[in-house]
């Protein structure tokens, strides 16, 4: 197989609500979808999960286009014909970082080899479920009775589990209220996007008493010691998410006693077959995972959801309905059915982009030589 032709395409969809977080406030969904056709006559399709600016990571947008055009293509082009989505790893290895990068291209390569193998993303990857239970990440907002009224209302659309997103000032009051207004069965987290320090272990261990599920990514992402240490302070099971990006990393984490759960985002890692050992590895050690997101389109969305029904995934992930972020999604959306989102059969990743949507969003679109 080889690439005949690439092309990348920037996008921008309005978000329903903004999306607050530790780190900023997103309006928009920015980002771009790269679009391959291979040899093979296959199409394959991914989506960056990269943001405009360098805050959830140090990767960002028009960052990745570059490292994609000047370093990342030309490897995989150079392959020629021996081009398959399990040596993608190995070409981009000297190219160090641009996880998200490098998950674009691994993704839409192993999209188009899934088409002509006429295989979906949750079969090669393993799947033992045909649905998935939906969880939704709750920004910060302006006031708790907006919270509430929020978390009312994707209860009432069937969310199995709600994650807060807290920054210091919105963090024990917020979780009270959410604990007391809808009771102790909620399956209820938290997320810090690394907006502590260790020296608040003993405030973050006010929030033992609401049970929570875990806390997730308290501490700054190269702080690994600290989460340990962290995780000797508080009863709430720490989790990490920007901490970990490999399964090298998964292991080293777990074995330091720095997390008890793992956030697998494939983008975060380098792409899907990355998650896979990350989930493999926690796996064997008796670590629970779920599935994060990066607020993807259904491109992004639908490998995710496939990914999230191996076996170790054993918590609900950010693998939310299309509705919970987009007014019209860019693929025919993904809808709760029972608070579960259906795992795609189609070969590949299992969705197609709707040409109308895709004409109207487009913000440019530019071919990568191959
Ligand atoms: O930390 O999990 C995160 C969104 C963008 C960047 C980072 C994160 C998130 C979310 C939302 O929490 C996940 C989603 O619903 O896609
Ligand atoms: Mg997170």
């Amino acid at each position: 197989m080889k690439i005949e032709h690439l092309e990348l395409r920037w996008v921008r969809l309005p978000l329903v609500t903004p999306f607050r977080t530790s780190f900023g406030t997103t309006y928009d969904r920015d980002t771009f979808l790269l679009r391959l056709v291979t040899s093979d006559g296959a199409e394959g399709w991914a989506e960056c999960a990269a943001e405009l600016d360098p805050l959830y990571s140090a990767e960002f947008l028009a960052g990745a286009e570059i490292v994609l055009r000047d370093q990342l293509v030309p490897r995989v082009v150079a392959l020629g014909d021996r081009l398959s989505a399990t040596g993608v790893k190995t070409a981009l290895e000297p190219v160090t970082g641009h996880p998200m990068a490098k998950h674009v291209l691994e993704t839409a390569i192993l999209d188009a080899e899934l088409k002509t193998a006429d295989m979906s993303f949750g079969r090669y990857l393993g799947a033992v479920r045909d649905r998935v239970p939906a969880g939704v990440s709750v920004g910060i907002m302006d006031s708790h009775a907006e919270l509430l009224d929020h978390v009312a209302r994707y209860l009432e659309q069937g969310y199995r589990r709600i994650k807060l997103k807290i920054e210091p000032g919105w963090d024990v009051e917020p979780v009270r209220l959410v604990r007391e207004r809808f009771g102790d069965d909620l399956l209820l987290q938290v997320d810090a996007n690394a907006a502590y320090t260790l020296a608040d272990a003993r405030h973050l261990a006010r929030l033992d008493p609401f049970d929570l599920l875990l806390i997730e990514q308290p501490l700054p992402e190269d702080d690994i010691r600290g989460h340990a240490s962290l995780a000797e302070v508080v009863r709430t099971p720490v989790c990490l998410d920007e901490s970990i990006a490999s399964a090298r990393d998964a292991a080293t984490a777990i074995a330091l006693g720095a997390c008890a759960v793992i956030n697998v985002k494939p983008a975060r890692v380098g792409g899907y077959l990355e998650a896979r050992r990350i989930h493999d590895v926690a796996e064997a050690n008796g670590v629970p995972v779920w599935c994060g997101g990066m607020l993807e389109t259904g491109i992004g969305r639908a490998p995710n959801v496939a990914l999230a029904a191996l076996p170790g995934f054993t918590m609900p992930g950010d693998t939310s309905a299309s509705d919970r972020y987009f007014a019209t999604d860019l693929t025919a959306p993904f809808v709760l059915e029972d608070g579960h989102l259906p795992v795609p059969t189609d070969p590949g990743i299992g969705v197609e982009v709707l040409p109308d949507v895709l004409s109207a969003i487009t913000q440019s679109t530019t071919t990568i030589p191959v």
